[in-house]
């Protein structure tokens, strides 16, 4: 079955070099466990798990089957006033897996939507204390925190931004990223150098009196940025600058959550709790779009004064808590628990580890890190096309190795499924040099 060159023309691709994508389109047709299955009957095995969404891999019979009898058996609940059996169900898996002083949780659609939600809580939670003056926002350069105006706000990668320059919110402040590769090239796991560059904190507590900054948003690990895993002690002081001033921690878990870091969320893994934790993707396995704030206790009682009657927080969208999500996002609980998948990714990692590292010595190789299951490859740009050899790569690895690898511009990103086999990973990097060594 092919597409029709008009429908293959109508869809408008997301981060997608459109017109390049259309002259040898890549489209998937089926999937199951750890590969992709294309028309003319090719597997290809898919070494970024989803999009970072689907540790367990694809079409896992258990949230097969819950979604197909959700999706038969209430299809869709009114959220506002009311609510699914299901969504209720999910809420107590979820703060049972996370850390003790987590147990209230907000429900979106994606990633960019726990972004502006954590924002807007974070926000609004001042206010509701009596310290309304607390409007200014904190990211970090090179984070990403989605697409939506908050997130584009906060986060700090240039190209989402730069068409936006002049509507994203005011009111924000960057700290420095934490990438400087002639202190932290080649770092295994958290590098050493690089604790003092979270005294940027304190630096613009000093500028705009701690006591204006509401929130303070980081990815634990940054992930779309190419896997910049924190140096040591800098969370750990981030969150002492946030206890100095008052200010909240978010952290942005969408990649770092359910396993990808050996562990429930990356805040019980680095040993750092923050007061927000953004989550989607492998709340659902991928299977369904789902995304969720959690909040740690004491934030969703401020909201909880006036009359009983009066709605809290007005925020909420038509589909949060949606009960065919919240039914795959059950399930996927379920199964993380029953198959040990936290444990199980934990036990890859060093060997994720060694074979990333083992292209350390190629040529077209500039850098490479990693944490967890998450791994980055910095390939060296050519010198007037950056991003053209990470695109080339992707593209060699689809048509002549059957392997389905990211690039975000000249850097190859790396998510094995949480239960993948260490021969799978080792065939992975085997099959990438042979690529790098094929390009100019
Ligand atoms: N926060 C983080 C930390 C993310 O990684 C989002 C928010 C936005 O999620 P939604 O569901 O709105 O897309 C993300 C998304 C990549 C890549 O190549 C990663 C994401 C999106 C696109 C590409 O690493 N993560």
């Amino acid at each position: 079955m092919s597409i029709n060159p008009a429908s293959l023309e109508s869809y408008w691709m997301p981060f997608t070099a459109n017109r390049d994508f259309k002259k040898q389109p890549r489209i998937f047709v089926g999937a199951e466990g750890h590969y992709y299955h294309t028309a003319d009957g090719r597997k290809l095995y898919d070494a970024f798990s989803g999009l970072w969404t689907s540790g367990l891999g694809h079409c896992h019979p258990k949230i097969v089957e819950a979604v197909q009898k959700q999706v038969a058996t209430l299809d869709y609940s009114l959220g506002f006033q009311a609510g699914s059996d299901k969504v209720f169900e999910l809420s107590g898996k979820l703060t049972s897996i996370a850390p003790e002083e987590f147990n209230k949780v907000f429900y979106t659609n994606s990633g960019s939507e726990s972004a502006d939600t954590s924002l807007k809580i974070a926000l609004a939670y001042h206010r509701a204390r009596g310290e309304g003056h607390r409007t200014r926002l904190v990211g970090r350069e090179k984070g990403y925190h989605g697409v939506n105006f908050g997130g584009m706000s906060v986060g700090g990668m240039t190209p989402n931004r730069k068409a936006f320059g002049a509507s994203l919110l005011p009111c924000v402040d960057h700290l420095s990223h934490t990438w400087n590769p002639e202190h932290n090239a080649f770092s295994r796991g958290q590098p050493q150098w690089g604790m003092h560059l979270a005294d940027d904190l304190e630096r613009l507590a000093a500028l705009h009196d701690g006591g204006n900054i509401a929130a303070v948003i980081v990815e634990p690990v940054a992930g779309s940025a190419g896997i910049l895993p924190p140096p040591v002690g800098y969370l750990e002081r981030l969150r002492e600058i946030c206890d100095k001033y008052g200010i909240l921690l978010i952290f942005d878990e969408v990649i770092t959550a359910f396993g990808r870091v050996g562990d429930s969320f990356g805040a019980q893994r680095l040993g750092v709790m923050p007061d927000i934790i953004n989550m989607a993707k492998g709340l659902t396995n991928g299977v369904i779009p789902m995304g969720a704030v959690m909040v740690r206790d004491g934030i969703y009682d401020a909201f909880m004064q006036g009359p009983e009657e009066a709605i809290e927080l007005f925020h909420g969208y038509t589909y949060s808590g949606h009960p065919v999500a919240a039914a795959a996002g059950i399930a996927a609980m379920d199964a993380y628990v029953e198959e040990g998948t936290f444990e199980q990714a934990r036990s890859i990692e060093q060997h994720f580890e060694d074979a990333l590292h083992s292209l350390a010595d190629h040529p077209k190789v500039s850098d490479i890190r990693n944490f967890g299951l998450m791994g980055g490859i910095d390939i060296v740009s050519q010198p007037e096309a950056p991003g053209a050899r990470g695109l080339e790569v992707h593209k060699k690895c689809f048509w002549e190795q059957d392997l389905v690898v990211r690039n975000g511009g000249d850097i190859l990103q790396f998510s094995p499924f949480l239960n993948s086999r260490p021969e799978d990973i080792s065939m992975t990097f085997e099959k990438v040099r042979k690529v790098l060594d094929s390009i100019d």
